[in-house]
């Protein structure tokens, strides 16, 4: 079979998203309203902004924009793990980085799947969170029985789409019949579920353990739990939530607004607390359970190894003058701190691209050309090039996530009994075997990027 034979898994995953977020919005009307929301937020703000606007357009991100979102979900099993990892494949979604929430209490490790390649990218950005329930962290072990018999008696995938993921593993792709069904097939896996697969009993027995095992353990499957749309300006959304009846959390994760945006400012509102139907030995018995929410995030610069370091330190400088995990009573004083504390990071692309804090993309001048026909360009150093305006740049999009914001994501909806004392014994090395697979170094990818468009810049410029 030839390869034209298959649909284009950037296409697949574009289909597939857009079905989640159908879902979403028809599960969670909350979600449709801050979708609403957002668009309006955004627009205005490219109207107020052209500059914005065209710098969105010049990146390739402002087709994206709209369809822009991530999600997230909770997996109790190294073969669940590994499963979806061969699903999402077909998306061409790989798994990239690995974000350990032990230390900030939540007992999970997890990756990020998406797509690496900057085409790829613009065409459909969408990411899902996934993390992995560490049981072993279950400290009672019979209830740790428990919950392991849950997690082996279920299988969260339909045996149609476990016959496709063969399939294209087989053949190398999906046709285009087979990936509509595929798209249909695949969404079961993430929907909500009404009934738990545990008694009432056992449920509050894993609350006490930790929220979080609860809601991966007594269900048929690992419900998506969010999905993010991506905004333009995360203070407008934020201020504006309540009076579309949404209430957020307290504080914006990440970094404090700024005039050049690096990596990722996210907040959310909390969980809807939802009836749930529990098996009882004299029939079906009412509890409920709160683990789906809402989330916006606004994006920006994607950091070098460097400038990550920088971004950590301040953060946890900023945290450490707090003295308190940031709530309603303190989040004035938190954003204050944190508009303090990070004048240290510079906020203007120049000193950002010179410093080596953000990775770029450089794209060439070519209307320049004609002027520099008789000097001999090879021998200019990238500065030169810069400075006399023939290679141009622009700060590549951070496409990750932050583990301490995904962390106090996690945190918010789990309500005030998440502690912040670390665990501990998580390992990249055992969570890549549980995948099956290595996860990829985010750092590389956007180092790759910022070198090709180096390089056809030089080659537009006609430099090499
Ligand atoms: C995932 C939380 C992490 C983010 O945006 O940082 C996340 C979860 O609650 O399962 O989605
Ligand atoms: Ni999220």
């Amino acid at each position: 079979m030839s390869t034209s034979a298959f649909k284009n898994k950037d296409e697949i995953r574009t289909l597939f998203s857009a079905a989640m977020s159908e879902m979403y919005k028809s599960e969670v009307p909350q979600y449709g309203t801050l979708l609403d929301l957002v668009a309006c937020i955004n627009k205005g703000t490219m109207e107020r902004d052209p500059r914005l606007e065209q710098n969105l357009s010049l990146g390739g991100e402002l087709d994206r924009l709209s369809m822009e979102r991530h999600g997230a979900i909770r997996v109790g099993t190294p073969g669940e793990l590994s499963t979806l990892r061969r699903l999402f494949a077909i998306m061409g979604m790989e798994p990239v980085g690995y974000y350990d929430l032990a230390p900030a209490g939540v007992p999970v490790h997890a990756t990020a799947f998406r797509a690496v390649e900057e085409k790829s990218l613009n065409k459909s950005p969408f990411r899902v969170f996934t993390s992995l329930l560490r049981l072993e962290l279950i400290d009672d072990a019979e209830l740790r029985e428990v919950a392991q018999a849950a997690l082996q008696a279920r299988n969260i995938f339909t045996p149609k789409v476990i016959e496709l993921i063969q399939l294209h593993e087989s053949n190398g792709g999906l046709t285009f019949e087979q990936a509509e069904v595929f798209v249909a097939e695949a969404l079961e896996t993430f929907r909500w579920h009404s009934s738990a697969t545990v008694s009432l009993e056992t449920f509050n027995k894993l609350q006490q353990q930790h929220r979080l095992i609860a809601d991966v353990v007594a269900f048929k499957g690992p419900h998506i739990n969010h999905l993010t749309p991506r905004t333009l300006d995360i203070d407008a959304v934020q201020a504006s939530m309540p009076s579309k009846g949404i209430v957020p959390k307290a504080v914006i994760e990440g970094p404090p607004k700024r005039k050049v945006d690096i990596l990722l400012r996210q907040t959310s509102f909390k969980a809807l607390n939802e009836h749930i139907a529990f098996p009882g030995d004299g029939g079906e018995v009412n509890g409920s359970h709160s683990a789906r929410f809402g989330e916006i995030e606004q994006r920006g610069a994607a950091l070098t190894i460097k400038g990550r370091e920088l971004y950590d330190r301040l953060l946890l400088i900023a945290k450490a003058e707090l003295g308190a995990p940031p709530s309603e009573v303190n989040a004035h004083q938190y954003a204050e701190i944190l508009q303090r504390v990070f004048q240290d990071f510079p906020d203007d692309i120049k000193s950002l691209h010179d410093n080596d804090l953000v990775f770029v993309r450089y794209y060439p001048a070519l209307d320049k050309i004609p002027n520099f026909q008789d000097s001999d360009l090879k021998a200019w150093p990238l500065k030169g090039l810069i400075s006399e305006g023939l290679i141009k740049y622009s700060p590549l999009v951070y496409e990750d996530f932050l583990p301490v914001s995904a962390a106090g994501i996690f945190q918010s909806n789990l309500g005030d009994e998440a502690s912040d004392t670390g665990l501990s014994g998580s390992s990249r090395n055992e969570f890549e075997t549980a995948l099956g697979s290595g996860v990829r170094d985010e750092f590389s990818l956007y180092q790759d990027i910022q070198a090709r468009s180096l390089d056809s810049s030089l080659k537009a410029l006609r430099i090499v």
